[in-house]
């Protein structure tokens, strides 16, 4: 097992659900990390909390990966002492509605791809070459069941993940002969705000997308995203898809009668 203790994290989308789980499980390792989203008093809260409970460095810093000079100036300008990153969990991202896609609203679409896929690209240009310049490093893209499969409704959502997943196995070929591993950790069903963005506050529609199956929770896909930044070196964890008992695809799901 590699031990991260003192090394650094940088965990985006770390405001909410998956990211702030994983904020959490790499903490406890002793790991330094770099939490980033776009809410500022989350993060700040955040900071605070794991300080708190795990004695450990903290960064918080308000991004919004959608702006790639934010994104790059983000990243250029970090202290010296935190500059060399040893994780990234790419993992901000987001869907908007389900409509078809001849009933779709542009806005969605672009928030959607801009995030999911141009925010993904832009922070790992900014944080691979790094990496590489050292010659140690992981990146874990958080993907989905959505970039394996096509769900009515998921159009323009389920394009995105399929973009990530080929941007992941497009990285792996680039980066083979480079000691950097590329990993990518594909969940389905996780309770976390994700229906909730994507039903715009909804909160009742969002939760019958959890009712009667005991969905995965945040900290699950973070104990697979942990499992996969800890191998031994020569390992390459190249995909994990983790899916609660009850589903099998994207659209066969069991639910307690
Ligand atoms: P949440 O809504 O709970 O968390 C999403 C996180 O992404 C928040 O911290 C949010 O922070 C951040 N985020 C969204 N847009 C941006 C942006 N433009 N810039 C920076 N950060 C951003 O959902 P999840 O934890 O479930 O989602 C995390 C990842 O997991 C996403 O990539 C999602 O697609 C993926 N996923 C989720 C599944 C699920 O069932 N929940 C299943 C499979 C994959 P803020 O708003 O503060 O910027
Ligand atoms: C999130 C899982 O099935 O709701 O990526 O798209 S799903």
């Amino acid at each position: 097992m590699t031990s991260l203790k003192d090394r650094i994290v940088l965990i985006t989308g770390a405001s909410s659900g998956i990211g702030a789980a994983c904020a959490h499980a790499f903490a406890q390792l002793g790991s330094r990390l770099i939490i980033s989203a776009r809410r500022k008093e989350r993060i700040e809260a955040l900071v605070r909390e794991i300080k708190e409970k795990h004695k450990t460095d903290v960064l918080g810093v308000q991004l919004d990966v959608q702006k790639q000079p934010d994104v790059e100036s983000a990243f250029s300008t970090l202290p010296k002492e935190w500059q060399e990153i040893e994780v990234l969990v790419n993992n901000a991202g987001l869907s908007r509605g389900l409509d078809k896609l001849h009933e779709g609203k542009i806005a969605d679409w672009e928030e959607m791809i801009d995030t999911n896929i141009k925010g993904l690209l832009y922070v790992s240009r900014a944080v691979i070459p790094g990496m590489v310049a050292r010659g140690h490093g992981t990146v874990i893209n958080i993907g989905s069941i959505a970039g394996q499969e096509v769900y009515p409704g998921g159009n323009v959502y389920c394009a995105t993940k399929h973009a990530v997943d080929a941007i992941t196995r497009g990285l792996r070929f680039d980066l083979v002969d480079s000691p950097v591993r590329v990993c990518t950790v594909d969940p389905g069903l996780v309770q976390t705000e994700f229906s909730i963005v994507r039903f715009r506050g909804d909160s009742e529609r969002a939760e019958s997308v959890y009712k009667k199956i005991q969905a995965l929770k945040p900290e699950d896909v973070a104990e697979a995203v942990v499992f996969c930044a800890t191998r031994p070196p020569h390992v390459q964890l190249a995909q994990v898809l983790i899916l609660p008992t009850a589903q099998a695809s994207t659209t066969l799901v069991h639910r307690k009668p």
